[in-house]
């Protein structure tokens, strides 16, 4: 299944609509809204790495002047949804070639009646370039007039980025527009082509909106075709954003020769990540929509950008990047596109130095990761944000202040990248530095815990963040003690292999043998609560907190957060999402299956898994299928298939829920399709399908070779 498509348009659900149908092409994305607007539309379109300042979330991605604007009138009715009437209707997202359609028969207020077609790309062979083409089919003898526009007069709710620099028309027609954001100075640059018979065609010179209009004569049943083509580029590209925009509209003859382009990389790029679910077409588009969504946010050309929570669809979270880029949306990328994964991890190489000051200024050494990522790296975890429970009042967000674990969640994918590619020169040269750095961030922190005889972190948030300000987070101090080990295999590895960078970073990072061997120490002595049976418990004390059980809420709407408040939550059992289980899955090899049942059946029932966090469901469905709970890891998976492609948790108009679109490829391929990569890079393959699959196929990369799987349901499987 290819085709995400909608026959009505419902009012109501435009903000999650304009998530699902965003196209992109890894520079940028532009959300699903119409040419024309609508009201109260969130049209956006976002530029990795143009950001800008912004109060209480520090920084954010600016919302990019409209490429999409086109205005059509029939005999001067102004075609909008929100008029007339409307009497045929369907829109296609082809995630096979990343083209948006949309297909309106309108009649106007006055009965002017026409068929109007929108086709729509962010060009993936040359990611300066948007095109859109407008073709109308009028049923009138009359006139059709056209009003292309740049809206430069675009914001972020509210808040404006935007300070319009020149204007303006270029002899050869094209129309431009520099702006530039406010704070952060990054200048942009649109230039604007329309191509068609027009009878007549003026420029208007509207402030901050150049525009073209274009009348035609419109005869009924012959259609009129125009297209808009758009070169885009930042300062961040070049020194002369306009030039660079310009050239890349020149370089583009017609939309034919553009849209061929597109399809030809299109098929590339599906070709190294085939997946096909035969029997579930449900699951079957949904993988592809997942992977689709995260092709189009990733960085192919730059390696200063990470990809936001909600990838480039949305103002949620502000384009700010988590543990959620290394830990579920990487494995896609490390397993089927490896240059797109080592731009995403040179991200955190290149943001290493403000690493090191978080670190320092919290009085420790080695690299802290901000838990909230942008541009530089900083921290940009907000302090405070509006409380769920009463909007007038503040909460405290303390993940920046407490989420160590983002730091081995880094060293983690950089690993899991080197033994996936056998990249030894990145390793070398950059991997190794953020390994040895985090370790060394992870034996400062950690504390000597006299009572107890072991080395701990104290106050710390886990993945679940129902719980904060605890003290031994299982996670934490096993990522942790993951980190440090191979911290030292690391400089092992560089000794033999690469001496000269092991004697540069030993003596960069002050690698003196007292240090290893208090690394040695504190991974050796790391304090867990693991019970005779296996039992892992999530932090201390987290046993003595009030038991719950969630059947006993059912029905709810809300989270567990919600209905027992901030405090209310730290004192209740009740976990937001996987933890325990999400170090078990990531460290699946220092388990038996009997180590993960026993965990797997006390912290399930106390998981929030439908109001929860997104990220946990993929994870779910994974361990479940270990577990051999196929029914309910498929329970698991679909809800997490359905977290944007259904807004099962009604706020996909924030923007989409990148990890949980990792994490339904890797419950896919990991989960039913029971991949199992060894640290030592052999694999192996355990199929698991649910009952209603005929056949699972995947590819994956390892080493340089691709391998093609084919699962069945009676667990057998075939390699092509
Ligand atoms: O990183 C996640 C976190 O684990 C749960 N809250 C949302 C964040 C962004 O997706």
């Amino acid at each position: 299944m290819w085709i995400l498509s909608e026959d009505t348009f419902d009012p109501a659900k435009q903000h999650h609509k304009e998530t699902i149908f965003t196209i992109g092409n890894g520079y940028l994305s532009t959300r699903g809204a119409f040419e024309e607007g609508y009201p109260n539309d969130r049209r956006a379109t976002f530029i990795h790495g143009v950001f800008d300042d912004a109060p209480i979330v520090v920084t954010e991605l600016a919302n990019a002047p409209d490429w999409l604007a086109l205005h059509v009138l029939l005999d001067g009715e102004k075609f909008s949804l929100a008029t007339g009437t409307i009497l045929a209707y369907r829109r296609e997202l082809d995630l096979q070639s990343g083209v948006l359609r949309r297909e309106v028969r309108w009649q106007s207020p006055q009965g002017r009646v026409a068929r109007l077609i929108f086709t729509r790309f962010a060009s993936l062979a040359d990611e300066h370039l948007l095109a859109l083409r407008c073709e109308i089919i009028p049923e009138f003898d009359g006139q059709v007039e056209l009003r292309a526009a740049i809206n430069g007069q675009t914001d972020n709710e509210g808040l404006l980025h935007w300070q319009p620099l020149t204007q303006g028309q270029l002899t050869d027609g094209t129309v431009f527009l520099r702006t530039r954001t406010r704070k952060s100075r990054i200048e942009l640059a649109l230039a604007m082509r329309l191509l068609g018979n027009a009878a007549q065609t003026a420029f208007w010179d509207v402030e901050n909106v150049p525009t073209v209009q274009q009348v035609y004569v419109a005869r009924a049943g012959q259609p009129i075709v125009v297209t808009k083509f758009v070169g885009i580029a930042t300062s961040r590209d070049t020194a002369a954003p306009l030039e660079l925009a310009h050239r890349h509209l020149q370089a583009t003859p017609d939309w034919e020769s553009a849209l061929a382009a597109q399809r030809q990389v299109w098929a590339r790029e599906w070709e190294r990540c085939q997946i096909v679910i035969e029997g579930d077409d449900e699951a079957d588009l949904a993988v592809r929509f997942s992977i689709f969504q995260l092709l189009i946010a990733a960085p192919r050309r730059d390696n200063r950008v990470n990809i936001g929570a909600k990838t480039l669809s949305g103002f949620g979270y502000r384009g700010h990047a988590f543990w959620d880029t290394e830990i579920f949306m990487l494995p896609l990328f490390t397993y089927t596109a490896p240059e797109i994964a080592r731009n995403l991890l040179d991200y955190r190489y290149f943001t290493l130095p403000a690493a090191r000051a978080k670190a320092r200024a919290a009085g420790y050494e080695g690299a802290w990761y901000a838990w909230e990522s942008a541009d530089t790296g900083e921290e940009v975890t907000p302090t405070w944000v509006p409380d769920f429970h009463d909007k007038k009042k503040l909460a405290r967000v303390w993940t920046g202040d407490l989420a160590i674990h983002i730091s081995a969640d880094v060293a983690y994918a950089v690993q899991q990248f080197w033994q996936a590619t056998g990249d030894d020169p990145w390793y070398i040269e950059r991997g190794a530095e953020i390994v040895l750095d985090t370790a060394k961030f992870f034996a400062s922190r950690a504390e000597w815990l006299a009572e107890r005889g072991c080395y701990g972190y104290t106050d710390v948030i886990g993945p679940d963040e129902y719980h904060d300000h605890v003290n031994n987070n299982a996670y934490t101090n096993l990522l942790a003690q993951w980190n440090l080990r191979a911290g030292l295999e690391t400089l092992a590895w560089l000794d033999q292999h690469a001496p000269q960078k092991a004697a540069e970073l030993r003596r960069q990072l002050d690698l003196t043998p007292d240090r290893l061997q208090h690394w040695q120490t504190v991974a050796e002595k790391i304090c867990v609560n693991v019970g005779a049976n296996g039992l892992i418990e999530q932090f201390d004390g987290f046993f003595q907190l009030k038991d719950v059980n969630l059947a006993d809420y059912e029905p709810r709407t809300k989270s567990m957060h919600e209905i027992f408040g901030i405090e209310g939550a730290n004192e209740y059992q009740a976990i937001k999402q996987p933890d325990v289980l999400m170090l078990q899955f990531l460290l699946r090899e220092q388990y038996s299956d009997s180590q993960i049942r026993v965990n797997y059946d006390y912290y399930t029932p106390r998981t929030d898994h439908t109001y929860g966090s997104s990220l946990g469901p993929p994870i779910q469905a994974i361990v479940a299928c270990q577990m051999g709970d196929i029914a309910e890891a498929y329970e698991h998976f679909i809800r997490a298939a359905r977290a944007d492609l259904r807004d099962v948790r009604g706020n996909a108009g924030d923007g989409i829920h990148a990890a949980s679109a990792g994490g339904v490829w890797q419950a896919v391929v990991f989960g039913f399709g029971g991949l199992r990569i060894h640290p030592d890079g052999t694999w192996a393959v355990y199929p698991r399908l649910p009952s209603h699959w005929r056949r699972l196929t995947y590819r994956f990369t390892l080493r340089g070779t691709t391998h093609t799987i084919t699962c069945y349901p009676n667990g057998h499987y075939t390699m092509g």
